[in-house]
């Protein structure tokens, strides 16, 4: 086993990393930026190290600098997180050139997965459905107006090096093909460094279906059941449960089967996502690998009882999986909400500031994955980000009830976020009878929201209790008040909430 981990992220992930290292008594190394010298994940480490000023591309995103660092303390592995190094297939090359053993996928894997094409092109040959259109680059117009006409329009127009919804344009005839293939290419050219493009039907109001995958040193690949990650808006996903409602138990063995096949396919080692598009038929389609441990990975650890941190730092070390796929079985229900820092109703703008009070949910089947808490900084640096709020129950209902009692309990002076945005949403009729797909926050929901006359108030007591929360806290008396005049702070509470 692993003697000390750097753990080469910040936030809530640096965090979850952080905690499963000191069950396993493995020694945890922090890095951290200027703007995070106080953040929990650099106290809560074992130990930390300053790595640079707070643009990230100086700090966390400075590869020499980490790798010296790892070399220097001792640390025999690198724990990525999410983002970040996550997947830079050049970062971890240099970690196994070095010795360092990055926890996580080979970067070959990384690599392969990397090009949408190459993917396609390995799951189309391992009994992997695959969206239809075509598994190599379009060379010509003529060529792609071709391939347009056999598959279907509307058509999607897709960067080869893109991913996660970057470098995609929609094509509804082929009076538009010219122009749209140009501006894709281009648009490609400046953001990859790579012009490669392709062709896949778009598949209408589909939803948004992933299944976690690993892979261990000795050929042995499991799935934990899927996730349903339809509630995003622009890309950033908003919430997300384990299992899918949608998903019925045939459906859900003809799924998971794929995603092993897709593991296997590319010697898939470590933690890894199969992404799927499902359409209103079932019909589910492979749209990428994310070769890396996701945000949501908490809602599969809820409903499987698995520590998946712990699982990723025990194949590294080149440790059989400690479970067989007869193991494993759905238990109950599990959501996650992403508490933001942003505000909802106006335009998702990000609401950067200090959290001036800070008290997160607790109780029966709640679980806080949080990196920051009373006096942290949310800076424009980062990810928005402030919590994650995961609630387990037995059955999907009594979850959901759970979620908006949990939601109901934070309190978060100081910035604006997306909690009451959050309600809306898991008390939505549609939403908690699981009728929904990746549209279902579109123009229309925004706007009907955005017209309920109380939620205009809602959104205005906020505002005003943000600044009221922070006067209280700078105030001293405020401890005094807390402890004395309990009714007169719920008074508060209830105007905030109800
Ligand atoms: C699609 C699609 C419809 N048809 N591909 C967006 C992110 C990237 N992973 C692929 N994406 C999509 N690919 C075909 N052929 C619709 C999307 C899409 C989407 C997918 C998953 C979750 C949210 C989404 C939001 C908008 C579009």
């Amino acid at each position: 086993m692993f003697k000390k981990i750097l753990v080469a992220n910040r936030g809530e992930i640096a965090v979850r990393v952080i905690r499963s290292c000191r069950e396993l008594g493995i020694k945890s190394a922090a890095i951290y930026s200027e703007a995070d010298k106080t953040s929990l994940h650099t106290r809560l480490a074992d130990e930390s190290y300053y790595i640079g000023s707070a643009p990230a591309h100086d700090s966390y995103l400075n590869k020499e600098k980490i790798l010296k660092l790892a070399l220097d303390i001792g640390a025999d592995a690198i724990h990525p997180g999410y983002g970040f190094f996550a997947e830079n297939s050049e970062f971890i090359r240099e970690c196994e050139k070095n010795k360092i053993t990055f926890i996580g996928p080979s970067s070959k894997s990384v690599a392969l997965m990397g090009s949408k094409t190459e993917a396609r092109k390995l799951m189309a040959n391992n009994k992997v459905p695959i969206v239809p259109g075509t598994t190599e680059s379009i060379k010509s117009v003529n060529n792609g107006l071709k391939i347009a006409q056999e598959v279907g329009y509307p058509v999607l127009l897709k960067a080869s090096a893109g991913g996660g919804g970057k470098g995609m344009r929609r094509i509804n005839s082929s009076k538009e093909f010219e122009s749209a293939f140009e501006a894709t290419k281009r648009e490609a050219l400046k953001a990859f460094a790579n012009d490669d493009i392709y062709i896949e039907k778009f598949i209408l109001n589909p939803r948004h279906i992933e299944v976690q995958i690993f892979g261990d040193k000795h050929g042995n690949y499991v799935h934990l059941f899927e996730r349903e990650c339809s509630i995003q808006r622009r890309h950033q996903k908003i919430i997300e449960e384990a299992p899918s409602s949608f998903v019925d138990e045939i459906t859900r063995q003809k799924i998971t089967a794929a995603a092993v096949n897709a593991a296997r396919a590319c010697n898939y080692l470590n933690a890894g996502t199969v992404e799927f598009l499902m359409d209103a038929d079932k019909k589910f389609y492979f749209l990428e690998m994310n070769t890396r441990l996701q945000v949501e990975h908490p809602v599969t650890e809820m409903i499987t009882g698995l520590d998946l941190v712990k699982e990723q730092i025990s194949i590294a070390a080149g440790n059989k999986l400690s479970f067989n796929q007869n193991d494993l079985k759905i238990n109950g229900h599990a959501l996650e909400c992403r508490i933001y820092a942003e505000d909802s109703f106006n335009n998702f703008l990000p609401s950067a500031g200090l959290i001036l009070s800070y008290s997160h949910p607790s109780g029966p089947g709640v679980r806080v994955d949080s990196g920051f808490d009373n006096g942290s900084q949310i800076t424009v640096h980062y990810d928005p980000l402030i919590s994650k709020l995961v609630c387990w129950s037995d059955t999907r209902q009594s979850a959901i009830d759970r979620m908006l009692r949990a939601l109901s309990e934070y309190i978060i002076g100081g910035l604006i976020t997306n909690i009451s945005f959050l309600k809306i949403i898991v008390d939505n009729p549609s939403f908690r009878n699981g009728n929904f797909n990746i549209n279902f926050l579109n123009d229309d929901f925004m706007k009907s929201i955005n017209e309920l006359e109380n939620n205009k108030e809602i959104q205005e007591i906020e505002k005003i209790s943000a600044i009221f929360a922070a006067i209280l806290k700078s105030n001293s008396s405020v401890n005094n008040l807390r402890s004395n005049h309990t009714e007169t702070v719920n008074l508060w509470q209830e105007q905030l909430y109800e």
